[in-house]
């Protein structure tokens, strides 16, 4: 086993990988997309934290602020039929996809127009047009669904690849771990995406786990697994890349490790405070990792924008972003009836 397997060193060191990022030859106009994916990620999750502050957006809201690039980079690689399966921290999987600002802030307001149809909110996101197969509050249990997804489209020979995105603390959860014997048993194309941002709820990883990498699990089972600078837009594309290819080409399954940080709490959109909790840990630090900044940064050295290129866009979005948002408010609730519509019944009266 690689001994590095088991340990993130810099990458998990807030004071290190503050610089701009290494562009590797990206055409100007896709790092362009991908920085503008960044900002509109970034300017919903602003508006959902703002409006949740104000208790206006009224179920749990779980936000990606600073930890924004995974989703960006592997939906660079994702096309149609590919099933993408995200968890409780999800709005930029969704969003990365192509989801819609308007569909996402109507479900977090609980209406019709949402993407479950309001009955789900933050934790429930849906969009099977732009592949995005569902999130689900329960730890982990989108894993095996993932899985299975995999297995079907190994089966339906359609070169398709499923792919998982968890946290450091579903790794912790059994169903992962029978997840990846399976996989690697049946050589399956998914590609497992470790969202690793060193806490589960208020607990930071050294209180949970032996070793602060999630890579080790991959090695375990024989699943070939990468380890990213999270918060690297560019590198994280690339290694989606590599991944995504090797699923398709039959090689197996795939682990990617991301190690980035979230800025607010674990709930909500409070910077100090994890679930009831005092935040102890150096946010000041993590910050300098900004994924926006850091793409920014290397575009402008580049010649690729200009220093004012951030703020351009950010103007942009968050106008999209109001405009979605009044769109939404003034959206109905779903009616009474339609409550039941999905509910599954015997019709046998208990
Ligand atoms: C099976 C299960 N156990 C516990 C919880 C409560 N819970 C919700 S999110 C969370 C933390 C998960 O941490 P991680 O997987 O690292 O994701 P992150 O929140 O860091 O993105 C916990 C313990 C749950 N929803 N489901
Ligand atoms: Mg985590």
């Amino acid at each position: 086993m690689q001994s590095d397997a088991f340990h993130l060193g810099p990458l998990a060191d807030p004071g290190e990988c503050h610089g701009p990022i290494d562009l590797a030859g990206t055409p100007a106009s896709t790092a362009r997309a991908w920085l503008r994916k960044l900002i509109e990620i970034r300017c919903a999750e602003e508006k959902i934290g703002d409006e949740f502050g104000r208790a206006v957006i009224k179920c749990p809201c779980h936000l990606v602020i600073g930890q924004e690039a995974p989703a960006v980079g592997v939906a660079a690689h994702i096309r149609d039929g590919d099933r993408v399966f995200g968890a409780h921290r999800s709005h930029a999987h969704f969003l990365a996809l192509g989801g819609s600002l308007h569909h996402l802030l109507a479900e977090v307001l609980g209406k019709d127009t949402g993407c479950s149809r309001g009955m789900g909110g933050s934790m429930h996101l849906l969009d099977r047009a732009h592949n995005f197969h569902g999130s689900v509050p329960i730890v982990g249990a989108t894993v095996p669904i993932a899985t299975g997804a995999a297995l079907a489209a190994k089966m339906d020979g359609n070169g398709a690849v499923a792919v998982s995105y968890l946290g450091d603390g579903a790794t912790e959860e059994g169903v992962f771990h029978e997840s990846l014997n399976f996989a690697s048993v049946f050589k399956l194309p998914v590609l497992y995406v470790v969202e690793n941002n060193l806490f589960s709820s208020h607990l930071h990883i050294s209180l949970r786990q032996p070793f602060d990498s999630e890579c080790r699990h991959a090695e375990a089972h024989g699943v070939a697994w990468q380890r990213v600078d999270g918060n690297d837009t560019v590198a994280m594309a690339a290694a989606a890349g590599r991944a995504i290819a090797a699923a398709r080409a039959g090689q197996g399954p795939q682990l990617i490790e991301a190690v980035t940080y979230r800025w607010r709490g674990h709930v909500g959109h409070r910077e100090d405070n994890d679930v009831g909790v005092q935040r102890k840990e150096g946010l000041a630090e993590w910050k300098k990792r900004d994924p926006v900044a850091r793409l920014a940064a290397a575009m402008v050295a580049a010649g690729q924008m200009a220093e004012t290129g951030v703020a351009a866009i950010t103007v942009e979005y968050r106008a999209a972003v109001e405009a979605a948002w009044v769109q939404a408010c003034a959206d109905p609730y779903p009616s009474a009836a339609a409550l039941i519509e999905r509910v599954y019944s015997t019709g046998r009266a208990s």
